[in-house]
């Protein structure tokens, strides 16, 4: 709340005047030029070229949670080899531009970064220009060949940001080997780099796990996901579940029992842990739901359940066996699945799937900023 002393001392701030205002101008201008000074080393304008080179894949397997575990990995490797990244489309039915969903300063804080567009727009025709363009893919077997563009997503991807390749090349360097490949793919040779996938494993390595709190949502999703918020519970706590259900998922957890590593299991499952997945972790009984959100609404006594899912939200369920709790029950099936996870990661308590990585998108959110969560099946 801005009070009448604030306007007032602000009004008369605004009317500065002569010598104050010329001293003031002369103090901008030098605190300016020291922060250009300070990020100079780690921060290229978007528009300058950066004689390090650049980097670029395709999001191009799986969906959302999938492609953002690729994107955090990918970005983890730029840094490593050195290149500004240009940031990549996210993939729905089409491209979506990076910075619809997420902030693009907040990712400048890591590492430097263009958006993809923005670079095919402004710097493409100096630094990679047609006639030019190779694209390359990681292969141990090297007569296979190399087609970016072969499918779906692979070929619209390129196409919505006006990329045909020339050229294509295999290559065998591993990207757990950066210096190895910073040598492969000199800059003066390959200005951009342009990769067939990711330059990273699925799920994501654990190491890489505290890089989301570099990927912050976009005020436009923030205002999208408070906007539910306050007109369905405004200030009120709320426990968010993730019910992943649909045909696709119970086909996938038909293979899941007993593997130590399933998808995007390592989120509670740590690797070499001995752990092993079970049917319930993967698509829990509706009795193990009940269970477990019983138990989290008994511990923390909060009164409004957010329910995301892929297919059943189990509402007439989770209300029956709650009864006595008062507790409201809030589903949507919003037009973005990221509002969703937006509005499960700012809930009070997380119940997530541990082989989505859907859930392991909430997951990571809340680990970097200490929400807690648990799983289905998971003790
Ligand atoms: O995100 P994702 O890679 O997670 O893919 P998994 C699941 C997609 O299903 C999401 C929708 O990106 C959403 O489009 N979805 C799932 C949801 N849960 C919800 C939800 O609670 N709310 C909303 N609004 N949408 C993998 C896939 O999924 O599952 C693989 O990436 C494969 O391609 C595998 O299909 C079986 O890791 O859960």
């Amino acid at each position: 709340m801005v009070t009448q002393q604030a306007r007032s001392q602000r009004n008369s701030r605004m009317t500065m005047k002569g010598p104050l205002k010329f001293l003031l101008l002369v103090t901008l201008v030098v605190i300016v030029g020291s922060h250009d000074a300070v990020k100079s080393e780690d921060f290229v304008d978007k528009y300058e070229v950066d004689p390090k080179g650049y980097l670029i894949f395709c999001l191009c397997m799986g969906r959302f949670g999938n492609q953002a575990e690729h994107f955090l990995g990918g970005l983890a490797f730029a840094k490593a080899v050195d290149r500004t990244l240009l940031l990549p489309p996210w993939r729905t039915y089409k491209n979506v531009r990076f910075t619809d969903w997420f902030r693009l300063e907040s990712i400048t804080e890591y590492h430097r970064v263009i958006v993809a567009e923005d670079f095919m727009e402004n710097l493409a025709d100096q630094v990679w220009p047609v006639g030019n363009r190779t694209g390359c893919c990681f292969s141990y077997t090297v007569d296979r060949t190399c087609d970016l563009k072969q499918g779906n997503p692979f070929g619209p991807f390129w196409d919505g940001l006006g990329v045909d390749f020339d050229k294509t090349e295999n290559f065998m360097v591993s990207y757990s080997q950066p210096e190895e490949w910073k040598q492969r793919f000199p800059p003066s040779k390959y200005p951009v780099v342009a990769l067939k996938g990711a330059p990273a494993p699925f799920p994501m390595r654990p190491e890489n796990w505290e890089l989301h709190k570099y990927l912050q949502w976009s005020d436009d999703i923030i205002q999208q996901g408070q906007k539910y918020i306050h007109d369905h519970f405004p200030g009120q706590e709320y426990i968010g579940i993730h019910l992943r259900n649909g045909a696709d998922w119970e086909n996938a957890c038909k293979h899941a029992p007993d593997q130590p590593k399933y998808m995007a299991s390592p989120q509670c499952i740590p690797l070499n842990s001995g752990g092993k997945v079970t049917s319930e972790m993967c698509l829990p009984s509706t009795q193990e739901v009940l269970r477990l959100l019983e138990k989290v609404v008994k511990e923390t006594d909060v009164k409004v359940i957010y329910v995301a899912t892929d297919k059943n939200p189990m509402i007439a369920e989770i209300e029956q066996h709650l009864k006595d709790y008062q507790v409201s029950v809030f589903h949507q099936d919003p037009w973005l699945p990221q509002l969703d996870l937006y509005i499960l990661g700012q809930s009070v308590h997380f119940i997530g799937n541990c082989v989505s990585s859907f859930t392991s998108f909430v997951t990571r959110e809340r680990a970097v900023s200490n929400k807690p969560t648990s799983f289905w099946g998971y003790s």
